[in-house]
């Protein structure tokens, strides 16, 4: 009898510690924008999809602002672990892993539709299973989306018009070297720093999607927008391999279909603000000009064959091909 009473005991304990209220983990996630951006919104919903897919075991925590770091601060903090997640621009990731740089290239997407397209296809998926060389997963694309001048000078309508504009970019050669290719003075610079440059005119001009413009108050210290839509940003949902091999297969694959649902509702409300921003910029003093966008594409075409070589002509060939 007390025998029976010993064995039910360690079996009772043995259950409570195989319970998955012991395994609950809790994840933190960091980006460089808003609350009120579409990343902060993508994260919060992809935090509330993993938390009901694995009845409450793990749950996510969104760091905005530059909370948890820059956007190379939270690369190099993935890789060793200390930040779980992260939504950033893949433009940044020119320093680790060549494989993004394609997108980087001048007008290489004609519209959101051939990104998404191409993103979701086999040669983003690829781009992002070259991440795990680096320790990172990359679970999906987000986005940041299609990038407009901003300056404090005059409206841009020809490339010549930026000529000797000292503009802010990311770190990240390509972006800089299509730039100089129209005359201005690239600067490359983190995005927490941004909004005081343009403050104290230490920078004449920044390049952003219109939801970064609004949502950070750029028209406060900016007079011009110019509809360049120059480059596309993907901005992938990104995650430290260390966490991801914490994981069991299962919710491996919860996070992965989480990724997906919670790409689509992102991408909506990214589409929703590009569309609404124009107007709500112009109430707020904002002068938003359309451009000369033929010129714009010849002036940085040089780009191209500058970066050939390192980027693969059969790879921008391809990525060219699924526009049409
Ligand atoms: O990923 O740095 C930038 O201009 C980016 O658009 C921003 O960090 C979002």
């Amino acid at each position: 009898m007390r025998k029976a009473k010993i064995v039910l005991a360690v079996f009772v304990l043995m259950l409570a510690m195989a319970a998955p209220s012991w395994a609950a983990m809790s994840l933190k996630a960091g980006h460089t924008l808003t609350p009120e951006h579409p990343y902060h919104l993508g994260l919060v919903k992809f935090g509330e999809i993993i938390k009901e897919k694995t009845g409450g075991e793990i749950t996510l925590d969104a760091f905005h602002s530059s909370q948890l770091g820059s956007e190379r601060e939270l690369i190099e903090a993935m890789q060793m672990g200390t930040v779980d997640m992260a939504v950033i621009s893949t433009a940044p990731l020119a320093g680790f892993t060549k494989s993004f740089l394609v997108y980087d290239l001048p007008f290489i997407f004609p519209d959101s539709a051939t990104a998404h397209k191409v993103l979701d296809g086999e040669i983003g998926q690829k781009s992002l299973a070259d991440l795990d060389k680096i320790g990172i997963i990359g679970l999906a694309f987000y986005e940041n989306g299609f990038r407009q001048v901003t300056n404090s000078k005059r409206a841009l309508v020809k490339p010549e018009d930026a000529k000797g504009l000292k503009i802010r970019t990311m770190e990240n050669k390509i972006h800089m070297a299509s730039f100089r290719a129209v005359g201005a003075n690239p600067v490359p610079m983190a995005f927490g720093e941004l909004f005081t440059a343009l403050q104290q005119r230490t920078i004449d001009a920044q390049e952003n999607p219109l939801p970064i413009i609004f949502n950070n108050k750029f028209y406060e210290v900016q007079e011009f927008c110019s509809m360049t839509n120059h480059f596309y940003s993907p901005a992938p949902l990104l995650m430290s391999k260390a966490v991801w091999n914490k994981l069991t297969p299962e919710q491996q694959t919860i996070f992965k279909e989480a990724a997906v649902e919670a790409r689509a509702y992102q991408r909506e409300e990214l589409a929703k603000q590009d569309a609404a921003f124009v107007k709500q910029l112009e109430e707020n003093g904002m002068k938003i000009n359309q451009v000369d966008h033929a010129a714009w594409l010849k002036a940085m075409e040089p780009v191209y064959k500058q970066f050939e070589k390192e980027i693969g002509a059969d790879l921008i060939k391809a990525v060219q091909d699924s526009a049409n």
